[in-house]
């Protein structure tokens, strides 16, 4: 886990990307290492809920300064990864130069809005060894407007199904070779049977520990499809409803070693408290 964030986003990206351009000989080959492999770019107008996690700051301005994805589902409330929020990655106390970009699907470009980060919540019960509990809530400075929400997925939603076919969102790499995507892609990939990734991923593994309860596995048999540095806090998508958050695996798109998502129906409780006490302990970007 530590070795992901230092290779995921605590250096600019451009320099990340060069970490993750040597697969093992087992790996597949390093073209498959992504998100656009039997990915597709896509119009954020089709998913406005899926947000940029910028800082020109801290990892400059070539992409907008873009590290991490991230999911409207409040007017005011972005979710995200914890592990995005992390000292390494924002800086301690977070940069004030932390903002979400909505409506831009080319990051070049000057399509939508840079809306400020008013507050950060990030779960104190994130483990950085296992990853359990990989979420943040991001209170937005202005509201966005109601039609850019994704309802979230409950206990029990169907969307939960192995077999389910579910969409990963994200501006991250897209060869594994220092090309990180200026445009948004998206992928399809399918809700996996929690064994296999308990298989996958046992107690003690170096890249963190499947635990079926708060995290959800997707990918395909064969590989190929999957997410990738850059794309973590992004959103998971089946049946129009948000149930899973892009977190961690071994490697991109490697046969047998599936992507891990935060599992949202575990984590609406924790929102809804949040977002109900406004009041509690955020802790504001820029503040010591
Ligand atoms: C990362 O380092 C990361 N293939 C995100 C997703 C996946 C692996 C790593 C899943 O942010």
């Amino acid at each position: 886990m530590r070795r992901r964030i230092a290779r995921a986003l605590a250096r600019p990206l451009v320099l990340a990307a060069a970490g993750a351009a040597i697969p093992p000989a087992t790996a597949a080959p390093a073209v498959a290492d992504s998100i656009v492999i039997g990915g597709f770019p896509v119009d954020v107008a089709h998913s406005p809920w899926t947000v940029a996690l910028v800082s020109r700051d801290r990892f400059g301005g070539t992409r907008a300064g873009q590290f991490c994805g991230g999911v409207v589902v409040g007017r005011t409330a972005v979710l995200t990864a914890a592990h995005c929020m992390a000292g390494e990655v924002v800086g301690a106390p977070p940069t004030r130069d932390l903002k979400v970009i909505t409506g831009r699907t080319d990051l070049l470009s000057r399509q939508g809005k840079d809306i400020p980060v008013r507050a950060i919540w990030a779960n104190p019960h994130y483990d950085a060894d296992t990853n359990a509990g990989d979420f943040a809530v991001l209170t937005l400075a202005e509201p966005v407007p109601q039609s850019s929400v994704i309802p979230l997925a409950g206990a029990g939603d169907p969307a939960y199904v192995p077999g389910t076919s579910a969409t990963v969102y994200g501006w991250g790499d897209t060869t594994g070779t220092a090309a990180y995507a200026h445009s948004l892609h998206a992928a399809r990939v399918h809700v996996l049977p929690d064994g296999r990734c308990e298989r996958a991923y046992p107690s003690g593994s170096e890249d963190g520990t499947y635990t079926a309860g708060s995290m959800l596995c997707a990918g395909e048999a064969t590989g190929g499809r999957d997410a990738c540095q850059g794309d973590s806090g992004g959103p998971l998508v089946a049946r129009g409803r948000l149930i899973g958050l892009v977190s961690w695996g071994s490697g991109c798109g490697r046969a047998g070693s599936p992507g891990v998502y935060t599992r949202v129906s575990d984590v609406v409780r924790t929102l809804r408290q949040v977002l109900g006490a406004d009041k509690a302990p955020h802790r504001a970007p820029g503040a010591s």
